[in-house]
């Protein structure tokens, strides 16, 4: 089949993470220096820098390259995809919202600093994305910039991040419907991601046809890390439940295993993948493999 041959390119997806996540890991330290007051500089860089997976920036850099741009371009906007993950991580873990003490195993934010720091913290941290891509973009039109401002913005707000953290909150411990575990995924987890290759690409100078294939793209890896998540919750516990015959773990959270059964979910996923590679197609194999094997690290992960 066609979408194999991507695989049979020289491309070492885990050497070509590594990299990335080592620049992406330099530029943020460099965007969040040590200053008065001490503090909120202190809490603000504790979460930014704890070593998460650095996906968005990642995914960010290789579509503004994927659509012919200079990955540097895209640099100020990864840092700030990745202060606007690490701002939704840190208020999502507060205690009126998940109330969450560990996070990539180490104490939350507001477990380190304090309840006020930490939502002080997440607030400077998304306001410090904005200013980063605004002032550090450079070489490249104000009219990108202000496109990719836009669609920020669009994504962290009522109809973003905010708007699936609130149906999230009012569906705990209520019986939804899959259209609205699936409205929760697409904006608390696809539409940062989808974010993060749009801005690439529109930095990279990309198309409207691009943006929209890897508009595409996003949405359906997104939703594909959602239901993988799922899906790993089932056969790991009950691994630990000494495979008891498809326990779900307790809690009263919605799943898509739950909703549609674990066989069902399983094709779903399946699905996702291959429709994540379709909207590759139109592209070189070469240069998409970064975006060809992202979506299969999201799919066939362990954990
Ligand atoms: C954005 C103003 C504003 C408020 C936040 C709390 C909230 C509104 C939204 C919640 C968003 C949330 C916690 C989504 C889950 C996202 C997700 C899939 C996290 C796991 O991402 P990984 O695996 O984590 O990339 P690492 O640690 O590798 O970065």
């Amino acid at each position: 089949a066609e979408t194999q041959s991507y695989k049979e390119s020289a491309f070492q997806f885990e050497e070509y993470m590594a990299e990335m996540a080592e620049r992406v890991n330099q530029a943020l330290d460099d965007s969040v220096p040590l200053r008065h007051p001490l503090k909120i500089h202190e809490a603000m860089r504790y979460s930014l820098l704890a070593g998460g997976k650095r996906v968005r920036p990642i995914l960010c850099i290789a579509s503004c390259e994927l659509v012919g741009g200079d990955p540097v371009a895209a640099h100020p906007i990864a840092c700030a995809l990745e202060m606007i993950h690490t701002m939704s991580l840190i208020h999502d873990d507060l205690p009126c919202m998940d109330n969450d003490d560990f996070r990539r195993g180490m104490p939350t934010n507001h477990k380190a600093f304090g309840e006020e720091t930490a939502v002080l913290a997440g607030d400077a941290l998304l306001s410090l994305a904005f200013e980063h891509v605004a002032t550090r973009s450079t070489g490249v039109s104000a009219d990108r910039v202000v496109r990719v401002i836009a669609e920020l913005g669009k994504c962290v707000g009522s109809d973003g991040l905010v708007g699936g953290q609130i149906v999230d909150i009012a569906s705990a411990g209520k019986q939804i419907e899959l259209s609205e575990l699936e409205y929760i995924h697409l904006h608390k987890t696809a539409i940062l991601l989808e974010a993060s290759v749009v801005c690439g690409a529109i930095m990279g100078g990309g198309m409207a046809p691009d943006i929209e294939r890897l508009r595409k793209y996003a949405r359906y890896i997104g939703l594909l890390f959602q239901v993988v998540d799922d899906i790993l919750d089932v056969t790991k516990s009950s691994e630990e439940l000494g495979k008891t015959a498809g326990k779900d773990l307790a809690t009263d959270k919605a799943t898509y295993p739950k909703l549609m059964g674990i066989d069902k979910a399983k094709e779903f996923a399946d699905a996702l993948v291959a429709q994540a590679h379709k909207e590759l197609d139109y592209y070189d194999f070469a240069k998409a493999a970064p975006l060809y094997h992202f979506a299969d690290y999201i799919a066939y992960r362990q954990n």
